[in-house]
């Protein structure tokens, strides 16, 4: 079979800047979050690898741009850090950090891949955590701040930007289930996270349009987790499920795309007390800043039925307060990651988009199969023989091709990721690249069975299968 996608669409991978760059303590760069527990807490990091050993991308930038040339981008997404730019997040710009981010922009344009730069991909400062994170205005003023820098910097040949990639799980890792700081459980607090989130990306979009990016785009990166019940007869699992859409999901693309939450969510979190301090201009600011686009990360979907025992009160309220999960028999399994694998989600998805969300323009920004010690599957000329990663990949295409041509207005596909890199707090426990990383061997990277695979299809813009 051939599956054949338009013109111009959009083939590449995903980063980001904390997770490749390196340096981190050095071309000026500030100390963010990362650094900081990595200093006071190494040990909560997989085998105590920390963010100074990112795959070396500061140093190794233009050969790397070479390897996306030479297995077929014509685009690419990592993000500017923060931390890099502004070392304090509110104060003086690095110019060597401009000199950086200039250059690895023009190396990307010149070799005809499109730079696609996200402004938040989990980074925040340490200056900036210490006045309170996401639950202080001031930062979201001086990130709206950082976005603008950035605008004017970088506006005049970056054309696609996204304002926060995967805005739930700094909710998530930081306030509800600790894997990110400052790694405390508090959903009050959480929900202050996630609403000041969607305010300073409504505030980056109203920047972005007083600056007068020439043709330029901006949208958000937001991970999606259908939620599918237990039992779709059952209204008991189908309420559970529509909870746990609208927590995870709907809570940033409602905003984000139709500049609203949904009322059902207003009256849920009203009901349990949980409403975050809001400003009297955020309802027009949220419904005057929607995205142009949006990018969807998509791993894996949420199996979800009615909750079985009753919810202890004297336990703080998290979001499984309002459903359990369900560990459905017989589903398809990433045995490398122990993530479930349901390819359909995307065609799910790309429907959803199309019937409730205007057909707005979106691309697949993130999808990916991480594998755990991946070493295991190199042949005898140190290539990493990812079969599994081309069939993964294959059996998204495929139901995405088919959500394109029921009309969902998708313009691309990247893999998470472009080479092995350093994943929070599991550093590079579960592997993801085309590339492989040897981290024992000065970064060498090696191109997998994968990467080669993929030249075929962005070149040719076809999946055969
Ligand atoms: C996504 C994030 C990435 C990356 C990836 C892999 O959700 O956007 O930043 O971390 O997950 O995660 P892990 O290494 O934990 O499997």
């Amino acid at each position: 079979m051939k599956y054949s996608f338009e013109k111009g669409f959009l083939w590449g991978a995903a980063t980001s800047a904390t997770q490749i760059e390196g340096a981190a303590f050095e071309g000026g760069k500030g100390k963010n979050i990362w650094d900081h527990w990595y200093e006071i807490e190494p040990n909560r990091f997989y085998n105590q690898v920390g963010p100074t050993k990112a795959s070396n991308f500061y140093v190794t930038y233009k050969e790397d741009i070479q390897r996306m040339k030479e297995i077929g981008f014509n685009s690419y997404r990592t993000s500017i850090s923060w931390s890099r730019l502004i070392p304090d997040g509110n104060g003086a710009v690095n110019e060597e950090a401009v000199a950086f981010y200039q250059s690895l922009i023009d190396e990307l344009i010149n070799q005809n891949i499109e730079p696609i730069i996200g402004l938040y991909h989990f980074d925040m400062p340490f200056a900036m955590q210490e006045i309170g994170g996401w639950e202080s205005r001031e930062v979201v003023e001086a990130y709206s701040r950082f976005a603008r820098i950035c605008f004017e910097l970088f506006g005049d040949r970056v054309k696609k930007w996204a304002t926060h990639n995967e805005p739930i799980v700094p909710v998530e890792g930081g306030y509800l289930y600790q894997f990110h700081y400052p790694c405390v459980v508090d959903m009050k607090r959480a929900v202050q996270v996630a609403y000041n989130t969607m305010i300073s990306s409504a505030m980056a979009i109203r920047e972005f349009r007083k600056v007068k990016v020439e043709n330029g785009q901006i949208g958000i990166v937001i991970n999606l987790t259908p939620s599918y019940p237990r039992d779709a007869q059952n209204q008991d699992d189908v309420k559970a499920a529509n909870i746990a859409d609208l927590l995870f999901n709907r809570s940033f693309l409602d905003p984000s795309i139709k500049g609203t939450y949904p009322e059902e969510l207003i009256s849920l979190i009203k009901e349990n007390n949980l409403l975050p301090v809001t400003n009297p201009e955020d309802y027009t600011l949220m419904k005057e800043n929607t995205v142009d686009f949006l990018g969807v990360n998509y791993y894996s979907p949420r199996r979800i039925k009615a909750k079985e025992a009753a919810v202890d009160p004297s336990k703080p309220i998290m979001p499984e307060s309002f459903f359990d999960n369900y560990d459905m028999p017989g589903k398809k399994m990433n045995i490398y990651r122990g993530w479930e694998i349901y390819e359909k989600a995307l065609y799910d998805i790309a429907i959803n988009l199309r019937d409730n969300y205007g057909n707005i323009p979106w691309y697949v920004s993130e999808n990916g199969m991480g594998v755990q010690d991946e070493e295991r599957f190199l042949d005898e000329n140190g290539i990493v023989q990812d079969d599994y990663r081309i069939e993964f990949i294959s059996e998204h295409l495929k139901w995405l091709h088919k959500g394109i041509s029921e009309g969902s207005n998708c313009f691309g596909y990247h893999l998470w990721t472009f080479m092995d890199n350093w994943s929070w707090l599991n550093a590079y426990k579960n592997r993801y690249g085309f590339y492989r990383v040897d981290l024992n061997n000065h970064f060498e990277r090696t191109i997998k069975k994968s990467g080669l695979w993929f030249k075929q299809v962005a070149e040719s813009n076809e999946l055969v299968i």
